[in-house]
C-alpha cells in the first residue's frame, strides 16, 4: 500500500541508499528532479555556444583540437543527462520543447558572451571549477542514474578545469597584452561564476526540501564559499586579481570573507533578460527546427527495420 511503499522511500533515503527509476517516489520527488536534470542538461547543451564560438578562430591546431573534444564532451554530458531525466518518464523531444519556450531553465552563466580568446581559459577555470564545486557532491545524490551520471561528467569536468588553467597560464607568460587580455576576462566571468550557485540560502526556495531527499547534499551557499577558497590561491598562483574589493583572509574562520554578488542581475538573467539569453534560445531552437527531417527520417528507417523483421 502507499504508506508502505512511502516509509520505505523515506528509509531508503534516511540510510543513504539510492532510489532506483522502478522504485515508488513521491510525485513531487519526481518533479524535482525532472527539474534539476533536465536544467542541467540544458546547460550543457546551451554551454557549447558561448566556447563554439571560437572553434573557428582558436589560435592554433593544438588548441583548436583541445577545444573541439571539450565541446564534444559538453554535448556527451548533455545528452548522458538527458538519459538520466528520461528514466523518470519524460522524453528528450519534450525537455528540447520545454527549454525552447522558456517553461524550463538553463545555467545563468551561459548567457554572458565570449568577447576574447582569454575567456575560453577564463571559462575552463572558472566556470567549470565551479561547476565541479556543484557536481562533485552530486555524485551521491539519492536518485542512482544521475549520481552515477555525474561521476563520469566530473572526471570529464576535471580535464575541461585543467585545460583552461593552462591556457590562461601560457597567456599570463606572454606579452603585456595577453596578461590584459587574461584580467579583463577574468573580471567579467568572475561574479557570474559565483552566480552559478544559485540564490543566497534565504532566498532558495528548493533547497530544504531537496536536501531534505538527499537530492542536494549541500546548500547553495556552502558551495559558493568553497569555490572561492579553493579560487583565491589558484588566482594568486596566475597572477590575476579577482575583481572584490571585500575579498580577504579571515583568520579566525579560516575561511575567506567576500563581497555580495549583485543578485538583482542574477535575477534578471534567470528570468531571461542577460545579455545573450534571446541569442543562445534562438539558436538552439534553429538547429532543433534544422534537425526536424534527421529526426523523421531517422524514425522512418527505424520503422521500415522493424517491419522488415517482422517478416
Ligand atoms: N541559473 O531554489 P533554488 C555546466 C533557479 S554547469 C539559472 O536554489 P535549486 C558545465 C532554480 O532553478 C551548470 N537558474 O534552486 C559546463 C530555481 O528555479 P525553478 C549547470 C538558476 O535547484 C561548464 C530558482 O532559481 N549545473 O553546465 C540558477 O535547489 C562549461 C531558485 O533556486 C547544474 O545545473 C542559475 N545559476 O538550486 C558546461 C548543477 N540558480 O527551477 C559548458 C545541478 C538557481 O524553481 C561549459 N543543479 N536557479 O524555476 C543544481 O545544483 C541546482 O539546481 C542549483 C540551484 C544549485 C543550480
Amino acid at each position: 500500500d502507499e504508506a508502505g511503499l512511502e516509509a520505505h522511500f523515506e528509509a531508503t533515503i534516511a540510510h543513504k541508499d539510492r532510489i532506483e527509476p522502478r522504485d515508488w517516489m513521491p510525485e513531487k520527488y519526481r518533479r524535482t528532479l525532472v527539474r534539476q536534470i533536465a536544467q542541467h542538461a540544458h546547460s550543457e547543451i546551451i554551454g557549447m555556444q558561448p566556447e563554439g564560438n571560437w572553434i573557428s578562430r582558436a589560435p592554433s591546431l593544438r588548441r583548436k583540437a583541445i577545444l573541439l573534444a571539450k565541446v564534444q564532451d559538453e554535448a556527451g554530458h548533455g545528452l548522458y543527462l538527458y538519459s538520466a531525466t528520461e528514466t523518470l518518464g519524460v522524453t528528450r523531444t519534450e525537455l528540447t520543447e520545454r527549454l525552447i519556450s522558456g517553461a524550463q531553465k538553463y545555467s545563468s552563466i551561459f548567457n554572458y558572451p565570449t568577447l576574447s580568446y582569454a575567456d575560453v581559459g577564463t571559462i575552463g577555470w572558472l566556470v567549470d571549477g565551479a561547476a565541479i564545486c556543484n557536481q562533485v557532491p552530486l555524485c551521491r545524490t539519492s536518485f542512482g542514474p544521475y549520481g552515477r551520471a555525474m561521476i563520469r561528467i566530473c572526471k570529464e569536468e576535471s580535464f575541461h578545469q585543467r585545460q583552461g588553467y593552462e591556457l590562461l597560464m601560457t597567456m599570463m607568460r606572454g606579452t603585456d597584452e595577453q596578461r590584459a587580455m587574461v584580467q579583463e576576462s577574468v573580471d567579467r566571468f568572475w561574479w557570474p561564476s559565483l552566480m552559478m550557485f544559485g540564490p543566497p540560502d534565504e532566498a532558495s526556495p528548493n533547497t530544504a526540501q531537496s536536501m531534505a531527499w538527499g537530492i542536494k547534499t549541500h546548500t547553495n551557499d556552502e558551495l559558493r564559499r568553497r569555490f572561492v577558497d579553493m579560487t583565491v590561491p589558484q588566482a594568486e598562483a596566475l597572477g590575476v586579481t579577482l575583481p572584490d574589493p571585500d575579498l580577504a583572509w579571515n583568520e579566525e574562520r579560516q575561511a575567506h570573507d567576500f563581497g555580495e554578488v549583485d543578485w538583482d542581475e542574477f535575477w534578471k538573467v534567470v528570468g531571461g533578460d542577460g545579455p545573450c539569453n534571446a541569442q543562445r534560445v534562438a539558436h538552439r531552437k534553429k538547429a532543433w527546427d534544422d534537425g526536424a527531417w534527421v529526426r523523421e527520417a531517422a524514425t522512418a528507417f527505424a520503422r521500415k527495420q522493424e517491419e522488415t523483421a517482422d517478416h
